[in-house]
């Protein structure tokens, strides 16, 4: 007949942590970072028919622009052909491009913009 052994099962190691010369408990660095997620720019696209205080308002509307900053990108818009309104996480950005798109449709205009990733 088979009998229990009077003898328990040996305790697993107890495990310490590393510690340096004097003493003092030294925590594993982390090898593996978490990158920071990918942002995306909203380019506004220059056309021959929107007019600039249009362009102005919906860069001060949706881009949280004051009428300095928003004058200044849309002339360089107006001059370089395209322009950066501001920079987001994807799903903001889409967004963003959208709210334009809607105004300008909903006023007539052809004014297009677009979303693309930082360093693209
Ligand atoms: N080029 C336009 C005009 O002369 C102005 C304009 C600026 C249009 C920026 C679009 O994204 C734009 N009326």
């Amino acid at each position: 007949m088979a009998t229990k052994s009077p003898v328990n099962p040996p305790a697993p190691p107890v495990q310490q942590p590393d510690r340096d010369e004097g003493g003092s408990v030294v925590l594993e660095r982390r090898t593996q970072k978490a990158k920071p997620p990918q942002m995306y720019q909203v380019v506004m696209l220059n056309d021959d028919y929107t007019p600039m205080e249009f362009v102005v308002v919906v860069i001060q509307e949706f881009f949280g622009k004051d009428l300095e900053a928003a004058t200044q990108i849309m002339l360089k818009i107006h001059l370089d052909g395209k322009g950066v309104c501001g920079v987001y996480s994807r799903d903001v950005a889409a967004t963003k491009v959208d709210q334009v798109l809607e105004a300008a449709n909903k006023a007539g205009h052809p004014l297009k913009c677009v979303s693309e990733p930082v360093g693209f």
